[in-house]
């Protein structure tokens, strides 16, 4: 029988190693709390499946705080979330896309030591149109009382983030994250339901092919980004470029993260400061970009250095490859 390697095992494995030289032994904290965004996964995806076959689609009715129609999905995905995690004694808040403010549990500061911070269902509305979506989350440590309040460490600079990852539930269900030390991928078998190693240290290539971008907006960019495009277009990267734009953000990153080029969601007429969020997309997606050799920036200044003021903010949002990425520097931005 092939050995597999699950997500719990390979984060005992990488703290043991990174714990070896202390003689220490990893606490299994973080597995533990990581096994609660797997079992969450497994029960979205396990409703994402059915969903074409109950009346699970169609919108749920209510309107979430981002004013959006809730799809019922989108309801079931913060559910499984909040609960699986809120079981973890080791959780000081939850912060969801979901929820205009942060759950906040008040457990002793030296057990309940991290945030998490998470898009339950990211890109719903295709899922009626069979696209994938995904769910993506990021986790802080909460910063000791002397240094901040609950409410401080959640608005940390991405920088801080002690993990970072998403699921994109598609042809097969898929779980990337890091810890720091290099990005990691698992596929969900569904026969043993286990989220099993596939793709160890990804590496996004340095030079892609493809950008990603939602041209319809291009009127509505600061022409710097009207200029980067026509340049790829041109060939003044030296390569030929294909457009792909699925218009779910966890689809477009994966598959900037596996091929390599760019995807921009620069400001609009309509979203000036951009669209995407800072704290449960920009920020975990920029972790793992950069993890995997890849770089982040909202145009101007790489991600991981924004300082939150907000857990809904939004932001102009640039990932991928240096290559894209450093011409993007030289246009926009200037
Ligand atoms: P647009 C999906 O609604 C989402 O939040 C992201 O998943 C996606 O990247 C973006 O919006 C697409 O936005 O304006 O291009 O349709």
């Amino acid at each position: 029988m092939a050995m597999i390697t699950t997500v719990q095992q390979h984060i005992l494995q990488q703290q043991q190693e990174q714990l070896k030289s202390s003689g220490r032994e990893p606490s299994g904290t973080f597995s533990w709390l990581l096994s609660g965004i797997t079992l969450a996964a497994k029960m979205v995806e396990a409703k994402i499946r059915s969903a074409g076959l109950s009346d699970v689609y169609g919108a749920f009715g209510a309107e979430n705080v981002q004013g959006e129609q809730q799809q019922k999905l989108d309801v079931y995905a913060n559910q499984a979330l909040l609960h699986c995690l809120g079981l973890r004694d080791s959780v000081a808040a939850l912060v969801s896309e979901e929820d205009e403010e942060p759950v906040t549990f008040n457990r002793d500061p030296e057990t309940g030591k991290y945030i998490i911070i998470f898009d339950p269902l990211d890109g719903s509305s295709n899922i009626d149109v069979n696209v994938n979506v995904g769910t993506i989350f990021s986790v802080l440590r909460r910063m000791p009382l002397e240094n901040g309040t609950l409410e401080e460490s959640i608005l940390q600079h991405g920088f801080r983030q002690v993990a970072a990852g998403y699921v994109v539930y598609g042809p097969s269900t898929v779980l990337v994250y890091t810890t720091g030390n290099g990005v990691h991928g698992f596929t969900l078998d569904p026969t043993i339901g286990a989220f099993v190693l596939s793709n160890e240290r990804m590496k996004m290539p340095e030079h892609g092919s493809y950008y990603s971008v939602n041209e319809a907006n291009a009127q509505g960019w600061p022409t710097e980004y009207r200029d980067y495009i026509e340049k790829l277009k041109s060939g003044g990267l030296g390569k030929e470029y294909s457009s792909r734009y699925i218009g779910s953000l966890v689809a477009d990153f994966h598959r900037t993260l596996l091929k390599g080029g760019v995807f921009l969601y620069p400001p609009t007429l309509k979203q000036p400061k951009g669209k995407l969020r800072l704290l449960y997309e920009a920020n975990p997606l920029a972790f793992i970009a950069e993890q995997a050799g890849g770089m982040a920036t909202n145009g101007v200044s790489r991600v991981l250095d924004i300082k939150p003021e907000g857990i809904h903010q939004r932001t102009p949002f640039c990932v991928g490859s240096v290559r894209e990425m450093m011409a993007l520097a030289e246009v926009v931005g200037q």
